[in-house]
């Protein structure tokens, strides 16, 4: 029955039938599924397969934007459900996010976001196509304790290294954790680029986070 919903979500988020998935959504709360198996079990799926006929050539642009309004009606829905699902720790630390210049996916870097505020950070989203110099002026001014930088396209990616020379150059870097995400980067990546880690997902990034700040709720 789960299963089957699941499928129908991924199947609706696919065709970007919004409704369907609002529904659909619902459904899957009522059914007492947990708003993180929903979003990776069904939306995730519909996402990738959308990006997958859109490089085949099946899907073309308009494709794409259908399928992550249906993403994104459906995350609507979840994204209260997760933050009232929170694992607070007192002053978890702050966080800076955004997708960086050049580059306007903005799903998974808010689904990042909703995982930090959920576990007790205080975040700063600073949406997409953010210029490398917001992200160091907004370390700088929030006094952040990690900067989490998303890029979902190669040709962007090499932003990711930029911000973190120009927050070399501001004098800022040893002040701040830098970890980096998005479909093409990779713990490779993150290493070339000077940061200090990789998340492949949401959950990863909180984990992380509180990994290289030395706050995971086991040493609490
Ligand atoms: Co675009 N797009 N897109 N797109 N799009 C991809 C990324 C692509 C892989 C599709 C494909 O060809 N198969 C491809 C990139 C190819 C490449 O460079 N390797 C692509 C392309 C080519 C493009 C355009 C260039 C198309 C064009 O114009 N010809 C264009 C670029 C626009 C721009 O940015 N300048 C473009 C545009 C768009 C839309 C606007 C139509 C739309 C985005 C709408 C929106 O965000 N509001 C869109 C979409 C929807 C996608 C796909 C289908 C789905 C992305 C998504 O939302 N996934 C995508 C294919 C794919 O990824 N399978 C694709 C769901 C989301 C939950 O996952 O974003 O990966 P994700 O985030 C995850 C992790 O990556 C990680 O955690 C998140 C949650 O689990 N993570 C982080 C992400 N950021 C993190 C930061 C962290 C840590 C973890 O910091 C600590």
């Amino acid at each position: 029955m789960t299963d089957d919903l699941l499928t129908q979500l991924t199947q609706a988020v696919l065709v970007g039938d919004y409704e369907a998935a609002a529904k659909l959504t619902r459904d899957a709360l009522a059914a007492g599924m947990e708003p993180l198996t929903v979003i990776d079990r069904g939306l995730v799926p519909g996402m990738d397969q959308a990006g997958e006929k859109f490089s085949s050539g099946e899907y073309f642009l308009p494709n794409l934007l259908i399928a992550a309004r249906a993403m994104q009606e459906s995350m609507d829905i979840l994204e209260p459900e997760l933050l009232s699902r929170d694992e607070h720790m007192a002053n978890a630390g702050t966080v800076v996010i955004g997708t960086v210049h050049g580059d306007i996916h903005e799903i998974g870097k808010s689904l990042v976001g909703t995982m930090f505020t959920a576990n007790g950070f205080k975040v700063y989203d600073l949406g997409v196509d953010v210029p490398v110099e917001t992200f160091v002026d907004c370390v700088r001014d929030t006094n952040a304790d990690i900067l989490g930088l998303s890029a979902l396209l190669t040709t962007t990616m090499v932003v990711q290294r930029e911000v973190i020379e120009a927050l070399s150059v501001a004098g800022l870097r040893e002040d701040v954790k830098v970890l980096v995400g998005g479909a093409p980067v990779s713990a490779a990546w993150a290493q070339e680029i000077g940061a200090d880690g990789y998340a492949a997902d949401a959950v990863a990034a909180v984990r992380l986070a509180q990994q290289v700040l030395g706050r995971t709720p086991d040493s609490e």
